[in-house]
């Protein structure tokens, strides 16, 4: 891809304490609206191009149960489309244009697709990663999430260690926003410090089983979660163990992101975790 960011990103001291103190960094201008439509076309083209309309292949955070699921279990080294919870109606029909009821693709577009394999790879993001202690990144997982207009399903709080669980503790998340995230349409939000809270849960497999082990049980955020609305072309970079959440979308504007999860390879990625890289690469970022 020839797109290129309009700014070399370092982060200065300030930004790296930010990160450090509150558990996520938000920064403008990361991606170029070149660079942004040219994702944007090329999720869409995957849509078009992708046949299925099975009701069962819908993706929610309301119960984390995935047990038996295996068109989820078994896209983590593929790239597939999930439907909203809400783009059939009773009769099984698609609520709205089938296009505007994916609610994402996952989970392997970073290897598998060129756009998204560029995208993803790129050399900045990894003097990100040095620049916040991740050292030998590895990408693990990748979502292009719709947040579709009028059905744009809830994310439940969560932390993203719950699912990428290493020892000692590395996941970071890289969330870019493609259009303009704001209240309206289902921005992020997230609990400034929560980061420093313990992990509430984990997700486990065991072959076709799922189960979510409670591991304390601290509340979650209520009143000290805050809205981080964005413009397109931001990028919030964000603690395995912060806390976060995004609404559902009523408005009529979808609020498209995609996102990486980024572990330590110098740390110990759990064999229970759900995704496990067994064909394909893993790696990290491209050296300049
Ligand atoms: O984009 C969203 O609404 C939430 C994404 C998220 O929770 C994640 O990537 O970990």
């Amino acid at each position: 891809m020839s797109q290129q960011l309009k700014v070399a990103i370092m982060l200065t001291d300030e930004q790296k304490q930010q990160y450090r103190q509150q558990g996520y960094l938000l920064l403008e201008n990361v991606c170029s609206s070149e660079l942004l439509a040219a994702v944007k076309e090329r999720a869409a083209h995957i849509v078009n191009t992708w046949q299925d309309s099975d009701s069962s292949h819908i993706f929610t955070t309301k119960d984390n149960d995935r047990s038996g699921n295996d068109f989820f279990l078994d896209s983590a080294e593929e790239i597939r489309c999930f439907f909203e919870e809400e783009a059939f109606d009773e009769q099984g029909n698609f609520v709205q244009d089938r296009a505007l009821c994916i609610n994402k693709i996952g989970h392997a577009l970073h290897e598998l697709d060129p756009v998204f394999e560029a995208f993803s790879h790129r050399p900045i993001l990894g003097e990100i990663a040095q620049d916040i202690g991740l050292l030998e990144p590895q990408i693990r997982q990748s979502m292009y999430i719709y947040k579709q207009p009028r059905i744009g399903g809830e994310v439940k709080w969560h932390q993203d260690a719950s699912f990428f669980f290493t020892t000692p503790q590395s996941v970071v998340t890289y969330w870019f926003a493609i259009e303009d995230a704001t209240l309206e349409n289902g921005c992020l939000w997230v609990e400034p410090k929560g980061h420093n809270g313990a992990l509430r849960e984990r997700f486990n497999r065991s072959g076709s089983d799922t189960t979510m082990e409670s591991l304390d049980n601290t509340p979650w955020p209520t009143e000290t979660g805050i809205a981080v609305p964005v413009k397109a072309g931001s990028l919030v970079v964000f603690h395995g163990h912060l806390p976060h959440y995004s609404a559902p979308n009523r408005s009529s504007k979808s609020r498209q992101a995609y996102t990486l999860h980024v572990t330590d390879a110098r740390t110990e990625y759990a064999t229970e975790n759900w995704l496990q890289s067994e064909k394909l690469p893993l790696r990290g970022f491209n050296k300049k």
